[in-house]
């Protein structure tokens, strides 16, 4: 059989034949030079897969005698398989070798066998209780069950108050009874699939749902664990957890990546090949995104649902990502659980020791199929039934420590069964999460006009952040573009010119922060600004210091953060997501390089931005900044797919978005931070329209007391035709009416297209209740945009009036390559907006 423990069989050519390969120079070394080799090449030879199919690999360099070679083959070639040569840091690499070449402790055996016997139990009583339902049991790899245990204490004697932890679908519903400590009723009752009611429409299958508990260690310290929860696309809670992480630490403050562990528990297969994950791995040393470290558990099945490691990976090992980043991988055959909790305290140790993530691969293998409905001796015939005739790991383990559990099988299995049966009665379904404290003061759900707050600041109190925002210390070096910059800034703020969008958001940041309001921006090139409008961060020419006036206020003021991600979207959307879970307080935002690059982030949109509170009841106030509009750029820099967000838009979950002014974009970062409602907003930011005098506001526009969903047209009153739109077209719109001289079209922009504004919008047409013809104006195609969205809408609201749409023709991809085709383009559109319309 062929895998990852070991590519080829060449190892056992190798020890039958014996001479093939030459012994090693290093036989005749000094001990520490036969160490080395082991060090180095050891955990080829581990003896790592418990039921022998993927056989260890004779590695040339080992191939020697003598009392130093029998030691180092006893540490480095037995159950666990130590890689961390490839660590350039010469004393991580020092430490592991250290730990693994002194002598272990005793494992807590009876602890071991009680824990092993609770958790295969548990998944023998679902087994019974409901066959042939998912459950995606952990047999053959329970030993994870004690591996937790082990983290978890040794983690909680070095400071760990609280764990996120991060996983998907296998051992899921064990780890929410042995280690997240929720009643086995809780879990029962959801096989029992109660209260089914109170889910209509939304809610989640039980191996997916979050849950909050407290874990007791054997010390008697306590750990608040969050398992957070998942959506079936594997990996994608990586950066959730991570970035939930993050924010919980910082809240903690110094001590924070002490108290706050991330445990993230992968899959083989999806550990090797899922991409969002190997994005999330490069966060660990990134000034903003690191967590202190996690620790790695792969459940390594040596299976991916039917297919082997050598159809799901090109590497030797499902783990050797990991080995792209100076970390160390512990592979430990599971079937050995005193090496298990062996390598589980030393690998907590090296995160405390290093604040570096460390990974755990678990080997073992899957009892049934991929979920307990599927056979596996259709794809795996010769391993599956090997496995059938395999003890559980509690008789092997209770064999070879020769003692009996001190509970036996029967009482767990009674304990289970009552636990079930009083599950069967329940009539509403548990609750398995809990918020913290800090959403006490925010809420999500539908929206009420109530949280509407004033988002307004008074002229002098603007003049006074601009001030701060527009100086930098003596002596420092400017750039002569940027003191432009912040001299013309300057002159934006004492009215002597309009606001651009750049200064608008400053000022926006600005004032939340001196109101409390920490700040938090993350995206690529998101210090300077893809488009040069923000400059967060001013560069000292002479010698690249940073210094950062919004982070220098003056006097008391919230937390600013900006940050040039890496280069990731799904990775860095699902922090940022992750961040605002815990941070309800800040404003936390996510910036796309242009709106079009979102998509490589569709499975957060999808799952957790869009669908969170749905399925999980959990609220999130991550605003996405995704710049949009159609500028001759190509099919690739137009569109941040306005129309898919409209479809994800349901039952007041998202806000979609599209300030065409300065002065509305600030107000809306205000509203989105200052209102207790907690609801992810999209945001489709300018390009060009940043600098166009247009969408330019008067400082006064900034003590205003709103955000207005519609602006309705003060110029012309009473028309003959209503244009109605979104966002840039309509500044060309406007730009058009004036060339023609034309007084009879009123131009109306929609800036919240979602949750849509019809009460506004029903107030503002009614001024034109004699308009011969109302026109959707938009730059997309007819199959993307607004249009699909806004039309019936509007058909509605009409009751029969004249309606007509302008568009450009419905097309595969967003626009055109050619800047003169996009203009032409572009100038039919404002003809057919001004035509007739007979
Ligand atoms: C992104 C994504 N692609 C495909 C699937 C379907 N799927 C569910 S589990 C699974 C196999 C996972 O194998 P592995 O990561 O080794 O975990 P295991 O189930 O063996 O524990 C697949 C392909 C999925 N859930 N998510």
């Amino acid at each position: 059989m062929d895998g990852s423990v070991l590519r080829e069989d060449k190892g056992n050519e190798v020890k039958d034949k014996g001479a093939v390969i030459e012994p090693n120079v290093a036989a005749n070394g000094s001990r520490e030079a036969i160490f080395d080799e082991f060090r180095r090449w050891g955990y080829l030879e581990a003896e790592l897969d418990p039921l022998g199919d993927f056989k260890p690999e004779a590695v040339p360099e080992l191939q020697m005698g003598g009392e130093a070679a029998d030691e180092a083959r006893r540490i480095y070639c037995g159950s666990v398989g130590a890689e961390f040569m490839h660590i350039a840091d010469g004393e991580k690499r020092r430490w592991v070798a250290e730990r693994m070449e002194a002598p272990a402790m005793e494992p807590d055996r009876a602890w071991i066998l009680d824990r092993l016997v609770r958790s295969e139990v548990f998944e023998q009583v679902v087994q019974s209780r409901y066959l042939g339902t998912k459950r995606f049991s952990l047999e053959g790899l329970t030993s994870l069950i004690p591996l937790l245990d082990e983290a978890l204490d040794t983690a909680a004697e070095r400071g760990a108050e609280e764990v996120l932890l991060g996983m998907s679908h296998r051992g899921r519903l064990s780890v929410m009874i042995h280690i997240v400590g929720r009643s086995a009723a809780d879990i029962f009752a959801r096989f029992e699939d109660v209260d089914a009611r109170s889910v209509m429409g939304g809610g989640d299958v039980k191996y997916h749902i979050g849950a909050t508990g407290q874990y007791q260690t054997r010390g008697g310290r306590k750990i608040g664990i969050h398992l957070v929860s998942n959506p079936s696309h594997l990996e994608a809670v990586d950066p959730v957890a991570l970035g939930r992480a993050r924010a919980k630490q910082t809240r903690r403050g110094a001590d924070g990546a002490k108290q706050v562990l991330p445990i993230l528990i992968h899959g083989d297969a999806a550990f090797a090949g899922q991409g969002i994950w190997a994005e999330t791995l490069n966060f660990v040393g990134i000034d903003g995104y690191g967590a202190g470290g996690a620790l790695h558990i792969i459940v390594n099945n040596l299976i991916g649902f039917t297919a082997t490691p050598r159809e799901c990976e090109s590497s030797r090992f499902a783990s050797d990502l990991a080995k792209r980043m100076d970390m160390p991988i512990f592979h430990v055959n599971a079937e050995d659980p005193d090496a298990v909790a062996r390598v589980a305290e030393i690998a907590v140790e090296y995160r405390y020791a290093f604040a570096g993530p460390v990974v755990i691969d678990l080997v073992g293998y899957r009892r049934y199929g991929h979920s307990e409905i599927d056979d596996p001796t259709i794809t795996q015939p010769l391993r599956y039934r090997k496995i059938q005739q395999h003890p559980p790991l509690w008789k092997i383990y209770a064999e070879k420590i020769g003692r009996d559990a001190a509970v036996t099988v029967e009482e767990v299995k009674q304990e289970f069964e009552t636990a079930q049966k009083q599950a069967a009665t329940l009539e509403k379904r548990p609750q398995m999460w809990q918020l913290p404290g800090y959403w006490s003061e925010f809420e999500g759900g539908p929206y009420k006009p109530e949280f509407e707050v004033d988002t307004g600041v008074p002229r002098e109190r603007l003049q006074e952040i601009a001030g701060k925002l527009t100086s930098y210390p003596e002596g420092f070096a400017i750039h002569p573009k940027v003191k432009k910059l912040l001299e013309q800034r300057a002159a934006m703020a004492s009215g002597k010119h309009p606001v651009d969008y750049g200064m608008a958001e400053a000022l926006a940041f600005g004032s939340l922060l001196l109101e409390g309001v920490p700040v938090r921006l993350s995206g690529q090139d998101s210090k300077r600004g893809t488009f040069n409008q923000r400059h967060a961060a001013l560069i000292d020419t002479e010698t690249e210091r940073e210094f950062i006036p919004l982070a220098n206020l003056g006097g008391e003021q919230a937390r600013f953060e900006a940050y040039n991600s890496a280069l990731s979207e799904a990775g860095v959307m699902g922090f940022e997501y992750g961040f605002s879970r815990d941070y309800p307080e800040a404003l936390v935002m996510w910036e796309a390089q242009f709106g079009d690059f979102a998509n490589g982030a569709q499975v957060i949109i999808d799952q957790f931005v869009a669908a969170g509170e749905d399925k999980w009841h959990l609220h999130s106030g991550l605003v996405l900044l995704l710049p949009h509009g159609y500028e001759g750029q190509g099919p690739e820099h137009s569109s941040a797919r306005v129309e898919r967000f409209l479809q994800l838009a349901a039952r007041d979950n998202i806000q979609v978005c599209q300030p065409s002014n300065a002065a509305q974009y600030f107000h809306l970062l205000r509203r989105q931070a200052l209102r207790r409602w907690r609801k992810p907003l999209v945001v489709f930011t300018p390009k060009s329209m940043l600098r166009h005098p247009a969408a330019a506001s008067p400082i006064t526009d900034f003590s205003a007391p709103r955000f207005q969903t519609v602006l309705r047209d003060e110029e012309v009153r009473e028309a003959d035709r209503v244009l109605l739109c979104s966002g840039k077209i309509g500044h060309e719109l406007t730009a058009e009416r004036k060339r023609r001289k034309d007084s009879a079209t009123a131009i109306m922009f929609i800036e919240q297209l979602y949750p849509f504004p019809e009460k506004e919008l029903d107030a503002v047409l009614s001024d034109y209740a004699e308009a011969r013809e109302f026109v959707w104006v938009q730059e997309e195609p007819a199959n993307m945009g607004a249009r699909g969205f806004v039309m019936p809408r509007l058909e509605r609201m009409l009751n029969g009036k004249r309606l007509r749409s302008v568009k450009r023709s419905a097309s595969a991809s967003p626009a055109t390559g050619s800047a003169k085709a996009h203009e032409l383009e572009q100038k039919t559109l404002l003809t057919l907006a001004f035509g007739t319309g007979k």
